[in-house]
């Protein structure tokens, strides 16, 4: 039995869709550093950042890293199709989103974490600038990586559910609506998959693309 550290409204969305696609059995405890419970207690002895998602295998390995642990599910499970497409660029697109935005969303939600107690305007300042690179840097991945979200058969890969998933904070979608309007469209197209769709409506019951 898979144990996922998760909840709602978090990027262990895309593990769930992912252990989902691998046909293995799993159970979520609800967890996460904003939170706090047994569950919160039990990640932070497994995982000092307490960040989610964190995955723990049958075996007992501890996995961090969201692009990590879609890699190492995709390789375990190939029936997934989790790595199924042009597999260099699906690894290169996991680590673009992990480098260039989901790190960068870190920044936009703990801007104190890299100020320290500076003061709330320098704090402002850093979370606008942080989030106009983000959005240059989810327009950037459109230009680079629209074909690469699906797998042979129209079925979301690894890189189209950390894209669909990554891009619901800090308004990407209404950027890449207005900029990258095809590629939008190939999102949503990822968001309606059967397997994706109630795991999202699950994470992200009001949301809609303004
Ligand atoms: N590098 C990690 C980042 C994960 C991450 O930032 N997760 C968020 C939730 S979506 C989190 O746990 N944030 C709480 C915190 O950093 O304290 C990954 O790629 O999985």
């Amino acid at each position: 039995m898979y144990t996922l550290y998760g909840t709602d409204d978090s990027g262990s969305c895309m593990i769930e869709i992912a252990l989902q696609r691998c046909a293995v059995p799993w159970h979520r405890v609800e967890a996460s550093s904003w939170q706090e419970g047994e569950g919160t207690e039990a990640l932070a002895r497994i995982n000092p950042l307490k960040q989610i998602p964190t995955l723990v295998t049958p075996d007992g390995q501890v996995l961090t890293e969201s692009a990590a642990i879609l890699i190492y599910l995709g390789m375990a499970f190939p029936a997934s199709d989790l790595l199924a497409g042009n597999r260099a660029q699906i690894l290169r697109g996991l680590l673009y989103i992990t480098a260039n935005c989901y790190s960068a969303i870190g920044i936009i939600d703990y801007p104190q974490r890299w100020l320290g107690n500076a003061d709330e305007a320098l704090q402002a300042q850093l979370v606008s600038g942080t989030r106009r690179y983000l959005h240059q840097a989810w327009v950037m991945f459109a230009d680079q990586f629209a074909e690469q979200l699906f797998a042979p058969g129209n079925v979301p890969n690894a890189l189209g559910i950390m894209a669909a998933a990554v891009s619901h904070w800090d308004e990407a979608r209404e950027v890449l609506t207005a900029l990258a309007p095809s590629f939008a469209q190939s999102l949503a197209h990822v968001d309606a998959d059967p397997i994706v769709a109630p795991v999202f409506a699950r994470h992200w019951p009001l949301w809609e693309v303004s």
